[in-house]
């Protein structure tokens, strides 16, 4: 067994050396009196966490956090994430007492509409915002995706002497974010990935909203992050700011250089009072969401001695808090590092800030065109998660920002391709820039990480699982469609179609319920043509995430003109026509074929059939209505075919679905397709039907 990593601040570590910009005992008041103000205008929020974080967040911010109020995107800024995403009157504080572009009118409108203060903190939305976060435990796996981003970006870029990639990631978590399993996910696998710059600061206050968390949550959890690998730094007065200062400043020795030559992430307890400052409420439950109320508050104030009316800073604490100066020369210094780097390296400067800015390179558009004309001409009846595989092994090596993985299914998922080195940590920890990442069994994990690999910059991730697992990962995928972050997730095995693992394993109502999410493209593709522009598609697109859904199955190759070609992008088109066409088939995917068969059989009896391909409901849905008029026209009978929910095609006002509204089988898949009715003969039967009653309701009319 390995010996102990857990270190006492208060055993074994002498004094800090470390001097604060004013006195930290009002510094954290400050943010105090600013949370519990904010708070009790908006009437709803949390007042409790940044109260009893604001001694920890002074250490923090005044004392080790590189970053520059000026410019909140600074590439190479030390990323702060709020894992506990209530206690964000804590973060608004300290951007606006920072000196970031929130004035303290935005803190006066705290939770309003339109303010750069929502009730939870919103990437893009509040300067000086790293990702969204609320959903409890996902904040501290973006984390460990930013400070996986970080050391990748570090292994690729940095030569000699020009560490231009050099930060640490901070979090802080609460008993909460502890809780959630996916902080489980992400810290054993930061744990085993050795990520050294990632620190995490928990809130160690012993309370949740149902009060006291010994009932409920009694894990030993710095031995549990023991056992991830991490360092631990435990027991800590989290009203110390020299103490906290102090178990930063070990942190961050062993970020850049190890504890004794061992790599590891790492955790420091702060013991917290919740609330602390309130005299009634302090270390209760009821200071964790409640405003304090006006009396609480006078009584606060006079305990703190807080003298300084609401949203009022006493001068002197704004000047001790002011980090613009020191952000300023902090950025100073790198830029003229990265300056002489770019003339010693010019290439490398310049693909470093293309992919920072998230730009594709100039020859990007030939790249996409040459692979669709190869997998046209190559015309293959393949699975479309090998038709995957294959977009992949051309845009892969053309993007080095592209960074794969799976859950543990690389094999099925195919999100790998030839000289896609897998990610391995070194004793130092990520030394080797990998390009596919085995995430384990860790769907929520993944998906989580990769949010947090996105929204560091400088990479496109994307990662691989079966299509039912989606669920698992399913408030990550929200997540990344609101936080408009480029994300692409490669689901495979997406119905039925994969056969005799059965209804477990079998998606139904997985693409529905994905398409329902606002922001996410969800493509399924029938063929090779459709899945590489699928795949170009999810990468072109900067503000938003896209889910790939693929066949286990191979799939018959699909003949098109180039204008049809190039309406895919437009995700539906008609894709076969016919003089007076009486009904229009619509199809995604594996039925794609079927509904050509179907047209062929019924064109031998006389009824002419429009096929429509939709690859993508949400693409097509952006479309202007001309363009959807001309596809699916108001007065053309119309019927959907997908291995899947019926749900979501009514809404092109179809006269009938064949699709799946039940679980599957455990069977051979043409076993199943045809217990379900996916045969050419029942879509026949359907689309006569659907005829059939038309033209009794015109008899009718
Ligand atoms: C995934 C998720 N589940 C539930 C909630 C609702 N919620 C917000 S805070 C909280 C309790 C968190 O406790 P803790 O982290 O100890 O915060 P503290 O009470 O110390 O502020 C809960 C259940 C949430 N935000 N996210």
């Amino acid at each position: 067994m390995r010996e102990s990593s857990v270190s006492s601040i208060a055993a074994d570590s002498p004094e800090t050396t470390w001097a604060f910009p004013g006195d930290p005992k009002r510094m954290a008041d400050a943010i105090r009196a600013l949370s519990m103000d904010a708070v009790q205008k908006a009437n709803s929020g949390h007042p409790g966490m940044p109260m009893g974080m604001a001694d920890v967040a002074v250490a923090l911010w005044s004392a080790h956090l590189k970053h520059n109020p000026a410019d909140p995107r600074w590439v190479d800024r030390d990323r702060f994430v709020l894992s506990n995403g209530h206690g964000s009157m804590l973060l608004y504080s300290l951007l606006h007492l920072s000196g970031y572009d929130l004035p303290m009118d935005e803190l006066r409108a705290f939770r309003q509409l339109h303010s750069r203060t929502p009730g939870h903190p919103e990437v893009d939305v509040t300067p000086g915002v790293e990702t969204t976060t609320g959903p409890l435990g996902q904040g501290i796996a973006n984390a460990v995706g930013m400070a996986l981003a970080e050391r990748l970006l570090a292994a690729h870029f940095n030569r000699d002497g020009y560490p231009i990639v050099d930060h640490l990631t901070y979090v802080f978590m609460g008993d909460g974010c502890m809780m959630e399993g996916v902080s489980h996910e992400a810290c054993s696998l930061a744990g085993t990935l050795k990520l050294s710059r990632l620190v995490a600061l928990w809130d160690d206050n012993g309370i949740s909203i149902d009060g006291e968390t010994r009932h409920w949550f009694a894990d030993d959890t710095a031995r549990r992050f023991e056992a991830y690998g991490w360092h631990v730094i435990a027991g800590v007065d989290g009203h110390d700011p020299w103490a906290v200062a102090r178990a930063l400043e070990m942190a961050r020795d062993w970020a850049v250089n190890g504890r004794d030559g061992r790599f590891a992430p790492t955790l420091i307890d702060c013991r917290t009072t919740i609330g602390k400052g309130s005299p009634a409420r302090a270390g209760t439950s009821k200071a964790h969401g409640e405003p304090l109320g006006a009396d609480e508050i006078a009584a606060t104030r006079a305990a703190l001695g807080w003298s300084a009316g609401p949203f009022e800073v006493p001068a002197d604490l704004a000047a001790a808090w002011d980090a613009r100066a020191r952000g300023a020369a902090a950025q100073q210094a790198w830029q003229s590092l990265f300056d002489r780097y770019a003339q010693a390296h010019p290439e490398l400067a310049r693909d470093f800030l293309r992919r920072m800015r998230g730009e594709l390179p100039d020859a990007w558009d030939d790249i996409v065109d040459a692979a669709v004309a190869d997998a046209n001409t190559r015309a293959e009846t393949i699975a479309t998660r090998k038709a995957s595989q294959n977009a992949l092994q051309t845009f892969g090596p053309a993007l080095p920002e592209m960074l794969g993985g799976s859950a543990d299914l690389t094999g099925s998922n195919l999100t790998d391709f030839k000289g896609a080195t897998a990610l391995r940590a070194t004793e130092q920890g990520v030394t080797e820039p990998g390009r596919h990442i085995n995430y384990g069994v860790r769907e929520f994990g993944m998906a989580a990480l990769m949010n947090g690999v996105a929204l560091h910059g400088g990479f496109i991730p994307y990662g691989g699982t079966f299509l039912t697992f989606s669920d698992y990962s399913r408030n990550a995928l929200r997540m990344a469609a609101l936080m408009r972050r480029r994300v692409i997730h490669v689901f495979t095995h997406d119905s039925i179609g994969l056969g005799e693992d059965g209804p477990t394993h079998q998606a139904v109502e997985h693409a529905a319920s994905l398409r329902i999410i606002p922001n996410m493209d969800v493509w399924r593709p029938a063929d090779p043509v459709e899945t590489t522009i699928a795949w170009a598609l999810s990468i072109e697109r900067v503000q938003g995430p896209s889910a790939l859904l693929l066949s286990r199955q191979a799939l018959p190759f699909v003949s098109r003109s180039d204008s049809q070609i190039e309406a895919i992008r437009k995700g539906g088109y008609v894709l076969r026509d016919a003089q007076g066409a009486q009904i229009a088939l619509i199809a995604t995917g594996s039925e794609l074929g079927l509904a050509l068969a179907a047209r062929d059989l019924l064109a031998a009896q006389g009824i002419q059939v429009r096929v429509v391909s939709m690859p993508s409901t949400s693409v097509f849905d952006r479309q202007d209505a001309d363009y959807k008029l001309h596809v699916l026209p108001a007065r053309m009978p119309r019927m959907a075919i997908e291995a899947g929910v019926s749900d979501g095609w009514w809404k092109y006002h179809c006269d009938a679905v064949v699709g799946l509204d039940r679980f599957g089988e455990s069977a051979p898949a043409g076993v199943l397709f045809k217990t379900f009715g996916f045969t050419p003969e029942n879509v026949v039967d359907t689309a006569k039907e659907v005829l059939r009653r038309r033209r009794s309701q015109r008899s009718r009319a």
